[in-house]
C-alpha cells in the first residue's frame, strides 16, 4: 500500500520585539529556529542584532520537507539575548504537528519569554 506524503514549506517570516531584555537602550538579540533539528535560519551569538523595544525583524528562512502520513513535523528554535554580567535570556519553544492537524498549515505566532526579553515569532507552513 503506498504511503501518502507531502511535501510543506515552512517559513520564518518576522520576529516581533515587545520587550528586548534590557530595562534601557538597545537589547543584542541571536537566536535559532529549526525544523526537524535541521538549523533554518538563525543569528549567532557573535553577530547580535541590537534592537530596540517595538521593533519588528523581517525573515527570511525557509526549508522544505516531505512527510509521511504517521511522522510528525517539529518547528522549534530559541531567541536570546546576550548580557554581559548576568546569564542571556533564552526563550525556547517547540511545536509539533502531524497530518491529523493538517500538518499545521497556516500562520502560527509563539510569543516566548524570558526575564525581561518577549518576543514573538511568526511562521507560516504551506503545502507545495
Ligand atoms: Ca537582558
Ligand atoms: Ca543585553
Amino acid at each position: 500500500m503506498p504511503t501518502e506524503s507531502t511535501k510543506l514549506r515552512i517559513s520564518f517570516l518576522n520576529l516581533k520585539v515587545t520587550n528586548n531584555g534590557e530595562w534601557t537602550g538597545k537589547g543584542e538579540l541571536y537566536w535559532d529556529f529549526l525544523v526537524d533539528g535541521e538549523p533554518t535560519g538563525g543569528r549567532s551569538i557573535s553577530n547580535v542584532l541590537k534592537v530596540a523595544d517595538g521593533e519588528l525583524i523581517p525573515l527570511s528562512a525557509t526549508r522544505e520537507v516531505r512527510k509521511s502520513n504517521g511522522e510528525s513535523l517539529s518547528i522549534s528554535g530559541s531567541i536570546s539575548e546576550r548580557d554581559n554580567l548576568d546569564k542571556d535570556d533564552f526563550a525556547p519553544f517547540e511545536d509539533n504537528y502531524t497530518v491529523n492537524d493538517s500538518w499545521g498549515r497556516g500562520t502560527h505566532s509563539r510569543t516566548v519569554r524570558d526575564g525581561r526579553l518577549d518576543v514573538t515569532v511568526t511562521y507560516k507552513i504551506e503545502r507545495v
